[in-house]
This record gives C-alpha cells, structure tokens and sequence, in this order.
C-alpha cells in the first residue's frame, strides 16, 4: 500500500503550504458542474462520505470523479459500508471526543478485510467532534457527546492521546453545517501540542473563516456544505488558502 496521500499531506506540512479539501456528499453530488469547478481550480484533496447517506450512489459517486478528475479522493467514512477500492485513501477515523467502542474499534474490525483487499491507502485519523452551538448530524449518528466549544484543555489532551497511540491525523470538525467554526484558540492549542497534521472542518462557508483557521494551525481545510450552496466558492476558498 502505497503512502502517496499521506506523503503529499506531510510534504505541505513541511514547506507551511495549507491544503485544500473539498467534501463531497454523494447523496448532493452534481458531477459536472461541481467537477468542472474543481478541476479549474486548485483543490489538493477531494473527499467523499457522509454522516448518513440515503441514495445508495457512493460507489458510482467515487468511480466518477476518479473518472472526471485527477485529484485524489479520499474516503471519509460515515460508516463501514462506504468503502470504494477505486478511491486513492481512506481517513480511517476512530472517534477519539467520543466514548463509542463501536467507532473506536468496533466498525474497524468489520472492515479490516474489506480494506486490506482494496489496496486503498489507509490514513488513520483521530476524529474529534466539537460542539458548534447545535446537534450535528454526526454528533446524533455516533451516539456521542461533542467536545464542548470551550474546553481547550479536552481537546488538546484527546489530541495528544491520539498521536501518543500511532495515529497519523488530527481531524477536529464541528459538524457539517456547523453554526460556527472550531475556535481559532482551540485550534492553536491543539496545534501546538500535537507533530501530526492537523485537519479543520465544519461551518467554513467564507474565505475569511477558512483564513482563521489557517492562521490558527490548521493544516488542511475541509469544506462541504458551503460549496454545495455556492459553487463559487471554490476558488474563493481556494485563493485563500493557497496564498496564505
Ligand atoms: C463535515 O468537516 C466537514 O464533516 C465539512 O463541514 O459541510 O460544514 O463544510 P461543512
């Protein structure tokens, strides 16, 4: 299995080059508008999953922006059944905010064989869910309480524990749709306690928000919603990003 994924992500981390990742939700995917859009921009990291989806597309959503498109696709897994061999990575999240064993090892061991058959590059990733002002969707499908919006001290703790047991990404996220962003203090203290990259997403819907969480540490920003409301954003985003 090869780590091309991972390698690009450290490669940027090393030269302070912030990444962009668009998520794209199979159940909303409108291939070509949305593809054309990425592919005339500059997006790193396309990736595909969702909280709970309802049209049973994730495989014809993946193998067609692998189609369309060279930008790597990496899984974000709402569950074990979105699992596609024809992506490049999967970010194989444990839930480490919450206190679910099923999505801290459960799904994983279902999975194990399906993954190791695909070849996919698999990233694991430590998932934090920070409260963002209202119940998110992942929040309510993952049985979990969210880190609460203040509390620094927990998330830098979780996310230390989490490299501390080998895994090689701290994904924070507030939730799609989240009424607002991580703080930017919680991102700088998670930051600074962890060497893994640092993933921010949830509620980014403005260059501006996506700026202060590149301010703050983060590595790679994640944007999902927003794109789907307006696609124009892409390149707003994206300037941002990139010029930071
Ligand atoms: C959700 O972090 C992602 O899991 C993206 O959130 O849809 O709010 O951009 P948005």
């Amino acid at each position: 299995m090869q780590k091309r994924v991972y390698n690009i992500i450290l490669n940027n981390v090393r030269k302070g080059k912030k990444s962009f990742a668009v998520l794209i939700d199979p159940d909303k995917f409108n291939s070509n508008s949305l593809i054309k859009k990425i592919n005339s921009t500059n997006v790193d990291f396309i990736m595909v999953g969702g909280s709970l989806l309802t049209n049973g597309n994730f495989e014809k959503c993946v193998k067609e922006i692998k189609k369309k498109c060279t930008v790597p696709i990496i899984i974000f897994p709402g569950n074990n059944l979105q699992i596609s061999a024809s992506a490049d990575s999967i970010f194989l999240l444990s839930l480490i905010s919450g206190r679910n064993s099923d999505l801290l090892i459960g799904k994983h061991v279902v999975a194990a064989p399906l993954l190791k058959k695909s070849k996919l590059e698999i990233i694991p990733t430590g998932y934090m869910l920070i409260d963002s002002g209202k119940q998110t969707s992942a929040v309510y499908m993952s049985n979990t309480q969210p880190i609460p919006y203040e509390k620094n001290d927990i998330a830098f703790c979780t996310a230390m524990a989490g490299e501390m047991l080998g895994l090689k990404l701290i994904y924070m996220d507030a939730g799609s749709g989240a009424e607002k962003p991580i703080s930017k203090s919680m991102i700088k203290e998670v930051k600074s306690s962890i060497t893994i990259p640092l993933v921010i997403g949830g509620g980014i819907d403005s260059p501006e928000k996506a700026y202060a969480a590149c301010e703050s540490g983060a590595d790679i920003i994640v944007v999902g919603n927003a794109i789907e409301k307006d696609e124009k954003l892409i390149s707003k985003i994206s300037q941002t990003i990139h010029s930071f």
